[in-house]
């Protein structure tokens, strides 16, 4: 199989939502020498936007979702050491988090991922995260950023009430603010008075390095 016939069937297993068969194509992507990044990007985020999109028009159902969610997760898995620690340099701490009442938590981990690679330290506060815990843990761990992910439309307010109560507590000189998800764009970040945005891991790890040095 030729590199690009395997990063083509791993999105497809994706689209099947075929765990075992993500690992075992993951690997074969690994052992050809293709890049861990390029695996992500180029094979296993394309089939699971291709999941979304069959669900967005009816053709898949929740199970399809989860399955979905479960086989990229696999593969990002077996990647995950491929990714880490390849930095000598100390860049800042990073508080991560998805807000409330969101469970997606696949970009943010990666996003998480690639800080790490680069040098940054990441505390990760998980999916659900309301308000008031990103505020505790501020206070507590005082990091450089932080990066709040959000993919759904009804969710994406939370990213604002965050900064809101930032304002309130008189935090919000003391830490940046970097926000992401599917449904986010420059703009979104303009309204609500993000430090940061950014539409994918590669592009939060040079947003992130900018807050800090600009800090
Ligand atoms: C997988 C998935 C799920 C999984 C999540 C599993 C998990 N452990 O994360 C499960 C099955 C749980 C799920 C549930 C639901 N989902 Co869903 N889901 C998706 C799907 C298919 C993929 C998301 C994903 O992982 N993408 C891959 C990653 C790599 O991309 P990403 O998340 O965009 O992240 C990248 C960037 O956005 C950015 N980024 C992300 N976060 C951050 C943070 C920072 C700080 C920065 C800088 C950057 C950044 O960098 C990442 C890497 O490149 C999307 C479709 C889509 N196109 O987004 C629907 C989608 C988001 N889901 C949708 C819906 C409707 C739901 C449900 C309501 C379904 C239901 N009826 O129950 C529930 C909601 C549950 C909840 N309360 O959260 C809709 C949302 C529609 C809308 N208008 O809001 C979508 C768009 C599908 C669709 N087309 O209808 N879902």
């Amino acid at each position: 199989m030729s590199r690009e016939e395997i990063l083509t069937r791993l999105t497809e297993a994706v689209i099947e939502g075929d765990d075992s068969l993500v690992v075992e194509l993951t690997q074969k992507a690994v052992d050809a020498g293709v890049e861990p990044l390029v695996i992500i990007n180029d094979a296993l985020t394309k089939g699971i936007r291709i999941v979304g999109e069959y669900f967005g028009s009816g053709q898949y159902f929740l199970p399809d979702l989860l399955l979905g969610a479960k086989a990229m997760d696999a593969g990002v898995k077996l990647l995950e050491p491929l990714l880490v620690g390849t930095s000598r340099e100390f860049h800042g701490r990073v508080l991560m988090g998805t807000v409330q009442g969101d469970l997606h938590e696949i970009g943010k981990n990666i996003v998480g991922m690639m800080l790490k690679t680069s040098g940054f330290e990441v505390v990760d506060l998980g999916v659900d995260v309301p308000a008031g815990k990103f505020i505790e843990k501020i206070k507590e761990l005082k990091p450089n950023v932080i990066g709040i992910s959000a993919l759904l439309t009804t969710t994406i307010g939370r990213q604002k009430e965050i900064i809101e109560v930032l304002t309130e507590e008189g935090l919000r000189d003391q830490v940046k603010v970097m926000i992401g998800g599917a449904p986010i764009n420059q703009a979104w970040a303009d309204k609500i008075g993000a430090d940061g945005y950014a539409e994918d891991a590669i592009t939060a790890v040079e947003i992130c390095k900018k807050l800090v040095a600009a800090s």
